[in-house]
């Protein structure tokens, strides 16, 4: 039985056949993990939906950004934008099955006999992994219950930047669901930045650090793989954690790590590009 953990989809399935095709993905035996933001952007958004929907216990898939947008647009009164492309979903006959799932999938998964823990965007470096578990179980149950549109409503926003185990309500919340969906950069003491996208300025290392390479960070020592990061360069280990969006999106590559092999092994199929930066 293999384990294979597949990069940000956003609505492009063919390059999924492709790459399942590629290491011989056996539904049967295998399991696939996705690091999410399976919709939006691409052209076939409902049919990735399903289709990972449809491989029930075969696969497990994490909430990414772009899945939390989908449901703000489905269940409060935001609009989804011009560059989106998540209208067949919400127009869908299925759309009430396909949102009642997908937001019912975790933030946070972990394997402990295989040894490694699957997140979106990071885990935010004040969190050991137990912590991590604890809020993510916390949030995921709020977006399960049928109040959600009131969370959704509530969800969006920059702040708190900062952890402490004091936040509350909403306010924790909003940390947890930013943390873990749309993290990429920390200030050297932990505190999550949203002001770039980029790719890490060496320049500014003494300033702004990948989540991953925070002094101290607690879940150091796990293998995570993530993904949400398509400009962070090629798929590799930093620090035991590996980020495999390769930005298929974008005309690059959607990516494979086969994750129960001694070491991991990557497997990668060029994608056409949806959409051009900017
Ligand atoms: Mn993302």
């Amino acid at each position: 039985m293999a384990t294979y953990a597949v990069g940000d989809l956003q609505g492009c399935l063919s390059p999924l056949l492709k790459l399942l095709d590629k290491c011989r993905f056996d539904p049967s035996q295998d399991q696939l993990w996705f690091v999410g933001d399976l919709v939006n952007r691409g052209p076939d958004s409902l049919e990735v939906l399903r289709f990972v929907r449809d491989l029930r216990n075969s696969a497990i898939s994490v909430l990414g950004n772009h899945d939390l947008y989908l449901l703000a647009c489905a269940y409060t009164d935001r609009k989804p934008k011009q560059q989106d492309t998540l209208d067949t979903i919400l127009a869908a006959d299925d759309r009430d099955e396909l949102l009642d799932w997908l937001r019912r999938r975790p933030l946070m998964h972990r394997d402990t006999v295989l040894g490694w823990t699957l997140v979106h965007a990071g885990i935010p470096p004040a969190w050991d992994i137990p912590t991590a578990e604890f809020y993510a179980r916390e949030a995921e149950a709020t977006l399960s219950r049928p109040e959600v549109a009131t969370f959704l409503a509530q969800m969006y926003g920059d702040q708190p930047t900062r952890w402490s185990p004091e936040l509350t309500g909403i306010d924790r919340l909003r940390y947890t669901i930013n943390g873990f969906t749309r993290m990429r950069f920390c200030q050297t003491d932990g505190t999550m930045d949203f002001s770039t996208k980029s790719r890490p300025d060496p320049k500014k290392a003494n300033q702004l650090l990948p989540w991953f390479d925070v002094p101290g960070r607690r879940s150091e020592g796990e293998r995570i793989v993530f993904g949400h990061w398509s400009t962070l360069g090629p798929a590799k280990a930093r620090n035991q954690t590996w980020c495999i969006d390769q930005g298929c999106i974008w005309g690059g590559s959607l990516t494979a790590l086969r994750l129960d092999t001694p070491k991991p092994v990557l497997f990668t199929t060029k994608c056409r590009g949806y959409q051009r930066p900017g």
